[in-house]
């Protein structure tokens, strides 16, 4: 990867708007916007003080035609998102201004920019560490408020900093180990072992901490994925409408109505939920309603919660009890549905029903659909509310700390085992790599790569 040419891309999205944003980065910046753009004031891009706009129109230079009016702003090293100069032109937010525009800076010495290369360049640059970089595309893809509030303090680096103060720990214990390498005939007995197990179990103490909070944390970022089960018939879709509080999926009284997977995004107290309602579970013989089934199935085992969905105004089926004796504890809900008709089942006297929270509903009427989101919320969160600073969003971050937490455990068992320093070193080591990464200290390539993959062009 580059960075010592001028990179620009279209930093708003295609279509029409009132203005739309192409971006350049790089040394030659100034002097690529230069030759497009003319001020009818005749002011100078190169004398602009940083920070300033100026308006005036791009003009090509070999035909001398008007592409558009703009507005440019120019913001000079090292106070920009990239720490290089910025130039951004405000063009009006047609597809055409932008791309001819485009095209101008192109031909005009500038290279087009790879996805996410003006946040990487922010990276390599130094302005931001790899955790921060991860955390403006979640700004950029929030759900909810509630993730944006955590995706923001994450951009402003407070989890960089929890990261840093680790790797701070980890530093000064690797020093006290590794200075007992340099003393081959020192009796192993003569170090300070106490101290070193103290100091290790508080790294230990920190990571597990983190980790802790990964569950709230991946779901606020990435959603909380709620699949409705249930056998046909029973009111999974819906309880899809009335969640929704509209008629998004096909409610009729013929079994096996819902063949494919129908999914919608809710906001629940801020918890982002992607819920999913799916065909009826049931042994069919036509192909589509099968294939439906075998989904259905999959999202079950897959979800992070499945609401088993059951008729209350019917007896128990043998394939209620089938998913009932299928589902895991912890992740499941059981609902019964149909409140408003007489019941048959009583969640009191069912001994399968114990190891799960049960709730009844009726999803024609909408009764205790405000206690059903209070509960979705409760075992998602596990208690914990609103966005946090010290909390772990990312899958990446969280196998990094799973695997300095695993590295910090053999540290202390071998450490008990009065292992030489030499080797006791090499487990802190892999700590000390394994948070490097999530800083972007010691990530490699590959993973660079993958991660500004991700970003649209022109962040
Ligand atoms: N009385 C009553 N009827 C309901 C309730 N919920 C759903 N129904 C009715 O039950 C029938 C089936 O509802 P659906 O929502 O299509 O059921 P489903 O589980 O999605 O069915 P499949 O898609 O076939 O698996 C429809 O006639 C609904 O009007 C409820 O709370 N009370
Ligand atoms: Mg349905």
């Amino acid at each position: 990867m580059h960075t010592d040419d001028t990179i620009t891309a279209i930093s708003t999205p295609v279509g029409h708007s009132g203005i739309g944003i192409v971006r350049l980065s790089g040394k030659d910046a100034i002097k690529i916007a230069d030759r497009i753009f003319r001020s009818p004031k005749k002011k100078n891009i190169k004398k602009t003080p940083s920070h300033r706009m100026l308006y005036g129109h791009i003009i090509d230079p070999e035909t001398k035609d008007i592409i558009d009016e703009v507005l440019l702003s120019i913001m000079k090293a090292p106070n920009t998102y990239t720490k290089e100069d910025i130039v951004e032109i405000n063009c009006h937010g047609g597809a055409v201004p932008l791309r001819r525009t485009l095209e101008l800076l192109l031909k005009c010495g500038a290279r087009h920019a790879e996805p996410g290369e003006f946040t990487r360049r922010a990276f390599l640059n130094g302005r931001i560490d790899l955790a921060q970089a991860e955390a403006v595309l979640d700004v950029i893809n929030a759900l909810t408020v509630e993730s944006q509030k955590t995706a923001v303090q994450q951009l402003r680096g407070t989890f960089s900093k929890k990261m840093e103060s680790i790797r701070e720990m980890l530093l000064e214990l690797t020093a006290l180990v590794e200075a007992h390498i340099d003393f081959p005939e020192e009796d192993i007995e003569s170090i300070p072992l106490a101290g070193m197990k103290n100091r290790a179990a508080e790294i230990r103490k920190s990571l597990e901490k983190l980790i802790d909070t990964s569950r709230y944390g991946m779901i606020l970022r990435d959603g909380l994925k709620t699949a409705i089960i249930g056998r046909p018939n029973v009111g999974k879709s819906s309880l899809l409408n009335a969640l929704l509080a509209h008629d998004r999926a096909i409610v009729t009284n013929i079994p096996g109505t819902t063949r494919d997977v129908i999914e919608d995004h809710l906001n629940i107290q801020g918890l982002p939920v992607k819920i999913m309602d799916t065909a009826g579970i049931r042994e069919v013989k036509d192909i589509a309603e099968k294939e439906g089934v075998k989904r259905s199935l999959r999202l079950m085992e897959e979800a992070d919660l499945v609401l088993l969905l059951l008729d209350g105004s019917e007896d128990l089926h043998d394939t209620d009890r089938e998913l009932i004796e299928k589902s895991e504890t912890g992740s499941t809900m059981i609902v019964i549905n149909k409140s408003d008709l007489p019941q048959k089942i009583d969640p009191a006297v069912e001994a399968d029903f114990k190891p799960f929270p049960t709730l009844t509903i009726s999803a024609k009427t909408d009764t205790g659909l405000d206690t059903l989101k209070s509960r979705i919320v409760e075992l998602a969160t596990g208690g914990r509310s609103g966005s946090g600073a010290d909390m772990v969003t990312n899958i990446r971050h969280v196998h990094a700390l799973e695997r300095a937490l695993s590295s910090m455990d053999s540290f202390s068992s071998e450490a008990g085992r009065k292992t030489p320093p030499e080797f006791l070193a090499v487990e802190l080591r892999d700590a000390l790599d394994a948070i490097g990464e999530i800083l972007g200290i010691t990530t490699p390539d590959d993973i660079l790569n993958r991660i500004f993959d991700n970003f649209c062009i022109g962040k």
